[in-house]
């Protein structure tokens, strides 16, 4: 029988207080998990809160910014005392800036590099040695179309991602014998609020131009959902995907399988 059961394991999702990680920790709580996720602003801390409470999700919330170590240490220590030894981490907090490469401060490149990538390293390496102990682990990376594909204003962003995706499978090569599978999911192009900017209605009322631009790169002819990175969020926390290791499961409607519209 296929295990999609999360019952009594704890699973740590971060930057979950909205927008995919808030679905991603819903759909582990669906199938069993207890869950604990973090964010950096109070106000994001409480709404998000109340909102697992309006579903009936019990959870453990933490003010920590993943891009400090010491913070970071505390948080695990914390989740292993009240809630046990984590089993799942989703390395889902992340931030994009859209500047020109050119006109992007080196400060600018760091911080997105310091959040989307090297906090996936501080995190992966405060929960991994008890998951060596406990005798298995499952590494979650959130990486991105632009673990793939550049465009413009990204630089930073698709480095980031771009190294977050051989970061997953270095730690699947350094760790799968401990049975602990490290993997990605590659979103593509997702309604959360860091999409907001690229959706919003032009002044007369008509679709962005970056709207209308995706929904042609999408077989499926629209933007994804936070609820379509559910299912495969359970699977790959589940004992379903032991023997899935270092993969970058990409939820994008097909665009990476697409050459794009052919001219009218
Ligand atoms: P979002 O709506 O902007 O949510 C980001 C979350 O991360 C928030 O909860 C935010 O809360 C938290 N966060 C940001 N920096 C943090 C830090 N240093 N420490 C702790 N928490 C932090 O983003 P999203 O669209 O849901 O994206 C989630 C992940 O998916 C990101 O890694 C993103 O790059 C990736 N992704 C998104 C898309 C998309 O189309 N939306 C596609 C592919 C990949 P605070 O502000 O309170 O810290
Ligand atoms: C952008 C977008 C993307 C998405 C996502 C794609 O400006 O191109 O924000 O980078 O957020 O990561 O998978």
């Amino acid at each position: 029988m296929v295990n999609f059961s999360l019952d009594g394991k704890v699973a740590l999702v971060t930057g979950a207080a909205y927008g995919i990680g808030f679905a991603i920790a819903q759909a582990l709580a669906e199938a069993g998990a207890k869950i604990a996720f973090n964010c950096r602003s109070v106000e994001h801390l409480e709404a998000a809160k109340a909102e697992y409470a309006r579903l009936g999700i019990p959870v453990r919330g933490y003010i920590c910014d993943v891009t400090k170590e010491d913070e970071v240490a505390h948080m695990v220590a914390d989740i292993r005392e009240n809630l046990g030894v984590i089993d799942i981490l989703v390395n889902n907090a992340g931030i994009i800036k859209r500047i020109p490469m050119t006109e992007m401060s080196v400060d600018e490149f760091r911080q997105v590099i310091d959040i989307d990538l090297t906090a996936a390293f501080i995190m992966a390496k405060a929960v991994i040695p008890d998951m060596i102990q406990k005798g298995h682990g499952k590494i979650i990376n959130v990486c991105s179309m632009m673990s793939e594909l550049g465009r413009e204003t990204v630089s930073a962003y698709a480095a980031a991602k771009g190294g977050l995706k051989m970061l997953t499978r270095n730690i699947a090569s350094e760790y799968g014998e401990y049975n602990i599978q490290c993997n990605g999911i590659g979103p593509g192009y997702i309604a959360t609020p860091q999409t907001a900017p690229l959706r919003e209605k032009q002044a007369d009322g008509s679709r962005h131009p970056f709207d209308s631009f995706i929904i042609s790169k999408t077989p499926a002819a629209r933007w994804g959902t936070p609820e379509d990175l559910m299912g495969p969020a359970v699977f790959l926390a589940s004992d379903a995907s032991d023997f899935v290791n270092g993969h970058i499961l990409y939820v994008d409607g097909g665009i990476l399988a697409y050459i794009g519209k052919q001219p009218k």
